[in-house]
């Protein structure tokens, strides 16, 4: 087999004879940027200026050599990988393809048309406005696409997203920019071979036990001619051989093999993440005419759905055990996809790992992730809720619409099954809810637009490509792994109790009544379903992210490009309700900034402990969402240039794998134990009051054994008597779990919101002792912010301290080679108020 990369590329707007250097994988706009023929479309509000870019068509070219011996092959495919996204491929002037889905592979044999020495390749991409445009004008049905900023594109209410097989979120999300790209966003490569060649290589499992498992390589493969040879199969330290007769063409080829004592890939958490590395070769006359590697977890997933005394249970078992799923949501790293390099993803997914997450969700409105992606999540354990690519809007079912959706779905189902990490197939971000079809008043208003007929026709289409193709495929490919059509659901019965309209006992969750439904944080205490997979709280990006699109001249909160880089549009309205409720006010912009970020982790650490207190009841929490893909303000925890927000830090304390959370109730406070961890731990839990001047007022000490996978409550005091004469405002409860003499956990509680709190005017101290540094404080100091000139994250941040105390905390550089010897910074929430 030979292959080779087409590289050199060019581009230019269809209309312009000059032709300039292009970047293939990219996108139109990164090329437009590269040769600053546009501005940067995220600083202020350059967006807007740009919006050209997608309603006029762009050619790219190729001239590449092929020397005598590709050209010679029998077969030679040129092979897509990512066309975005109405394309017209010429090679030597012949048309060889038209494609019109970003997300699907196509293979062209071009033997016929290829020429030893010089080749062209032209591919045309058509606007996908001008596209798809007609298809509204002309009498079609405006679909409810709330998301698709249509306004900002210059198309008035026409939502065009819904018919492109195209990343939802470029055409705007409420956090995310209108930049609808067009390119080549995966590489473009030659195939030649004159024997055979492997299509898929997929390792299905059919029984696991302890003891064993049975496992079957399943190849697809096409020979040239007839001939016999033998599949080899390396699996770890073992080899197993088949003598194969291959037809002339397609062939699949199965050889069933057997790994005794095999070691299972665990989530993080629950073991280790064990790979077997894997080879698969074809040899003939003892030569190996092909081989290709891989890596594959060995473990079992089920999706718990019984009935029981509060409805249905929504819940994974991994090889058996049931599993907490602790994460968030992931959207795209960046609106030109093409910009994520293998360094930003291992940061996103070691971010993950260092929050102690176990689970992400690949949304449905941005794109099936980069390979680099999911073997980072199959290397570090973290587990993927797959949402295929539909978010929040009806679609069109037409039969050339279902055909393309169905050959993408086998497409992404046959790249994405080899990873153990990918437990969870769903098909959709949450249009059943959305729609309601079975509650009239029930749903976002959608359905009361259209007229019986056209309702009855959007309904029959939802079900043809929800319960019908993409449970097909599913089944077809990944018989033993679960598919659910949408997210939230709450059941599959075709009647009222199939929608997730508020907090049912069956299926997962979407829960917006804090933020959208304006509820207090306090409600996460009350709202708890089987598996919360949706929830959230904005907050702004740190003052240096926010210095890379504005000057100093927008620096307020209403200003015309901080508002433009808020896209929900009550978003700064509910921060400053909300912060009105919690918090003490900020002195000033960053101070805000600041302060945003404080009230978002409050809010979320609400949210993420009701729900672990709530185990096995409730067995999932994912808050949307992890990351951005521009800088903005918006629910993640994590920024474009990956900062970490006080909520990712919080979310470590939270996602603990054993811990401790406090619960306060009708004048008594709940000490909970959770644990996550498969075996009982023998551990002393420390209660203690502390004055906020530092004075021990209360301890006690005790051995506790916590049960595994369980909540339980360890604890539980009336307040009153806890703190006795004590003042609720000077006082605050420090609960702590140690361990072999280590503590591992420990939790804060104050009995009056932080508002309420006097702040004494802390001096917040920092010490370095080689690579830690030590933080004390002379005063009482709330949500200590320490800051360095670095890129990387602390191993805490945000943390109260009282006088007499002191915290070591360690910094992990992004760049492991960076030198750069740190300077740590430290204020702390006194410092941010008005006094
Ligand atoms: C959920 C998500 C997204 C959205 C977020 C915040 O509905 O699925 O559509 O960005 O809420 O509104």
């Amino acid at each position: 087999m030979i292959k080779q990369g087409i590289n050199d590329w060019q581009f230019k707007q269809q209309r312009d004879s000059i032709w300039r250097k292009a970047q293939v994988p990219g996108t139109v706009h990164t090329d437009l940027l590269e040769h600053n023929l546009i501005n940067d479309p995220f600083f202020g509000e350059e967006e807007k200026n740009v919006q050209w870019v997608d309603k006029v068509d762009w050619v790219y070219k190729s001239t590449f050599n092929v020397d005598s011996e590709l050209a010679s092959q029998t077969c030679i495919d040129l092979i897509f990988n990512g066309l975005d996204t109405y394309a017209t491929v010429y090679l030597n002037n012949q048309l060889i393809l038209s494609s019109d889905n970003m997300f699907r592979t196509y293979k062209v044999n071009v033997k016929d048309w290829i020429n030893i020495g010089e080749n062209q390749l032209i591919i045309h991409f058509e606007s996908p406005i001008n596209h798809d445009v007609m298809r509204v004008i002309s009498g079609g049905i405006n679909y409810p696409a709330d998301n698709d900023d249509s306004e900002t594109g210059g198309l008035g209410d026409k939502k065009l997203s819904i018919f492109a097989r195209k990343a939802p979120y470029h055409y705007g999300w409420d956090w995310g920019p209108r930049l609808v790209t067009s390119g080549i966003w995966k590489p473009v490569e030659l195939v030649g071979y004159s024997d055979i060649h492997f299509d898929d290589i997929y390792i299905k499992q059919e029984q696991l036990s302890n003891e064993k498992a049975d496992l079957v390589l399943e190849i697809e493969l096409v020979a040239i001619k007839e001939m016999t040879g033998e599949c080899v199969l390396q699996y770890g330290e073992q080899t197993e051989i088949k003598q194969v007769e291959l037809k002339e063409g397609h062939n699949k080829v199965t050889l069933p093999f057997t790994v005794v004592n095999p070691k299972l890939w665990w989530s993080r958490g629950l073991g280790t993440p064990h790979r077997y590395d894997v080879k698969v070769a074809f040899r003939k006359d003892n030569e190996t005419l092909l081989s290709d590697a891989l890596k594959h977890g060995i473990r079992t997933v089920e999706l718990v759905r019984d009935d029981d005394q509060y409805g249905k249970s929504f819940y994974l078992k991994l090889n058996g055990e049931p599993v907490f799923c602790k994460g968030a949501n992931h959207i795209p790293n960046d609106s030109f996809v093409t910009r994520v390099t293998k360094s930003r993803y291992e940061h996103e997914i070691k971010s993950a790992v260092s929050a102690n997450m176990n689970m992400l969700r690949v949304w449905g409105g941005g794109i099936y992730e980069d390979d680099i992606f999911y073997d980072l999540c199959d290397e570090h354990g973290i587990l993927v809720w797959q949402d295929f690519m539909f978010a929040c809007t009806m679609y069109p079912g037409d039969e050339p619409f279902l055909n393309n959706v169905e050959q993408e779905a086998v497409d992404q189902v046959k790249r994405l099954r080899q990873y153990a990490s990918v437990v969870l197939w769903c098909g959709n971000n949450e249009i059943d809810a959305a729609w309601a079809e079975f509650v009239e008043t029930g749903g976002w208003g959608w359905k009361q637009k259209y007229d019986a007929l056209t309702r009855e026709k959007l309904w029959a289409d939802y079900q043809a490509l929800f319960h019908d193709i993409l449970d097909r495929v599913t089944k077809q490919y990944v018989p033993n792994e679960p598919y659910w059509p949408s997210s939230p659901l709450a059941d599959l019965t075709r009647d009222a109790n199939q929608h997730a309209l508020g907090v049912k006992g069956a299926g997962d969750v979407h829960y917006w009544d804090v933020w959208h439904g304006k509820q207090p944080f306090e409600a996460y205490n009350e709202n708890v379903g089987r598996f919360m997979s949706e929830y959230g709280f904005q907050s702004f990006p740190a003052i240096e992210t926010v210095e890379t699109f504005t000057t100093p001249d927008d620096y307020a909160i209403g200003s015309d490009v901080m508002l433009h880089h808020q896209k929900n549009g009550a978003g700064n309205q509910l921060i400053k309700t909300y912060m009105e409720k919690y918090l003490p006010e900020s002195k000033d912009f960053t101070s805000f900034l600041y302060m945003s970020q404080v009230l978002q982790a409050q809010g979320i650490k609400n949210a993420i402990e009701s729900h672990r207190r709530h185990k096995p009841y409730c067995m999932g929490t994912l808050y949307w969402q992890m990351n951005d893909c521009w800088p903005v303000a918006s629910w993640s925890s994590m920024d474009y240039f990956g900062r970490w927000k006080a909520l990712h830090y919080q979310a470590k304390e939270s996602f603990r794998d054993i811990m401790l959370s406090i619960e306060e109730k009708d004048g008594q406070v709940n000490v909970y134990a959770i644990s996550d961890v498969l075996n009982d731990v023998d551990v002393d839990i420390r209660v203690s009051v502390y004055s906020l001047d530092g004075e021990l007022l209360y301890e006690e000490v005790s051995a506790f054994i916590i049960k595994a996978n369980a909540s339980q409550v360890v604890k539980n005091y009336i307040i009153d008597r806890l703190i006795g004469e004590y003042d609720k405002s000077q006082v605050v409860l420090v609960t702590e779990l140690i361990k072999e003499n280590q503590s591992i956990d420990q939790k804060r509680h104050y009995f009056i919101p932080t508002q309420a709190l006097s702040l004494p005017l802390a001096k917040v101290s920092v010490a370095r002792d080689k690579e830690t540094f030590i933080i004390t404080t002379d005063q009482f100091a709330k949500d200590i912010y320490l800051t360095t000139d670095c890129l990387g994250y602390f191993s805490a941040n945000y943390f109260d301290l009282l006088p007499g105390e002191e915290k070591v905390v360690t910094f992990t550089k992004r760049d492991k080679n960076n030198e750069h010897l740190i300077d740590v910074q430290a204020v702390s929430m006194v410092d941010m108020i008005k006094i």
